[in-house]
């Protein structure tokens, strides 16, 4: 496979199993990425990641420009090298923090000033200079800067974001040139169909014009401005219209949702990429998912329960480790207990979309689909 290949090896309904090439290697969707914001996934090394069967992991262009900045990432030869992991990574271009973290956002046709959170220093960022911090940072897959709209919000503000998203994505692939990483465009809309379908013909414009011109085209699509406060249901009365409405032949990603539930769905509904901080920001506050529905591993009723974590899970944590340490672990605040709870969601997810994929494959999603549904871990929804 060329790199950027996206080969859909087999369909079953509307959920798709893809191969997609990177320069550091061929992933394969459904697929759950791991978030690791600041080149760190909080407390997993690169080598649990790869035992893991992690597939690629996620970092974020927001904080590492700020910390310890884009030049010293760079410096140590890119993101891969700096944080010692080889395998396929993204970087989200991290206009979703700039609106979440700073109280102050000011935006402007040609880009956004905002505030760090680190020390308030003012930062300007036109879609170039984002885009050439990300073809600093090295990731594999580069977003476009875009802006995501807040639920609920006024269509004609919903609407405004659009049109400047795509005026962005129009940017941003022009001034990605990194031969070794790929672009994905994102679509915004909020809960309007009609503006989520205006979003997809605009990138779907940009890049025929991109190609018309000599330039590039995108190598996958993000799916944003879900996930923001609205109801599942709100969600998929449109998502399935929106992912079916993008490029056949390319990746879909969901952005920023990571609720097994949910991912379950929006496979069936075309959907080939997640990414989350649920699996390990939950755990590092004590939950863990489990076969049975989460579980609260601060309850008094597992002081004494030497039982494994999740008798069904085959993950290091439930090969090793009983309820009743765990919660001690967690109730003390010790860092192991976060680690170990991290290793144990993230493989719960994982393997979760492994088994998605397999259903794929076998032509029986519906079935996986409904099995998931009827099953107690699904109850939690
Ligand atoms: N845009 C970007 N990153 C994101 C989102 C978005 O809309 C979301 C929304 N769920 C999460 N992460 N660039
Ligand atoms: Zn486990």
């Amino acid at each position: 496979m060329a790199l950027f290949d996206c080969v859909c090896e087999a369909e079953s309904g509307h959920a798709r199993a893809l191969a997609y090439e990177t320069a550091h290697g061929t992933f394969r969707t459904p697929m759950f990425m791991p978030v690791g914001t600041s080149a760190t996934v909080k407390g997993v090394t690169a080598g649990q990641l790869r035992d893991l069967q992690s597939q690629v992991v996620l970092a974020n262009t927001y904080h590492l420009s700020l910390r310890p900045g884009a030049d010293v990432v760079e410096a140590a030869g890119g993101v891969h090298t700096f944080m010692n992991y080889d395998g396929p990574m993204l970087t989200d271009s991290g206009g979703f923090q700039v609106f979440s973290l700073a109280d102050t956002v000011k935006l402007d046709a040609d880009g956004l000033t905002f505030r760090s959170i680190y020390d308030g220093a003012k930062v300007r960022w036109t879609p170039e200079d984002n885009m050439r911090i990300q073809q600093q940072l090295g990731a594999d897959i580069a977003m476009q800067l875009d802006q995501c709209a807040p639920y609920p919000a006024e269509r004609a503000f919903v609407a405004r974001a659009v049109d400047l998203s795509a005026s962005w994505a129009r940017r941003c692939l022009a001034a990605h040139t990194r031969p070794d990483q790929t672009l994905f465009g994102i679509v915004q809309g909020g809960m309007h169909l009609d503006l989520r379908l205006r979003s997809v013909e605009a990138l779907c414009e940009i890049e025929k014009e991109s190609l018309a011109a000599g330039g590039r085209r995108f190598g996958g699509f993000g799916i944003g401005g879900y996930s923001v406060g609205e109801s599942h249901e709100v969600m998929f009365e449109t998502l399935g219209q929106v992912a079916r409405a993008l490029p056949k032949d390319r990746p879909r990603y969901l952005m920023g949702v990571g609720n097994p539930t949910t991912l379950v769905r929006a496979v069936r509904e075309g959907v080939d990429m997640f990414d989350c901080v649920l699996p390990t920001r939950t755990a590092r506050m004590g939950t863990a998912f489990s076969s049975t529905g989460r579980m609260n591993l601060r309850n008094a009723k597992y002081t004494r329960d030497f039982g494994p974590l999740d008798p069904a899970c085959t993950c290091p944590t439930c090969q090793n480790h009983s309820r009743a340490y765990l919660r001690h672990l967690v109730k003390q605040n010790e860092m192991l207990g976060g680690i170990l709870l991290s290793l144990h969601n993230l493989h719960y997810l994982l393997d979760l979309m492994r088994r998605a994929r397999e259903a794929v494959l076998a032509g029986a999603y519906e079935d996986f689909y409904e099995e998931w549904m009827a099953s107690p871990a699904a109850r939690d929804y």
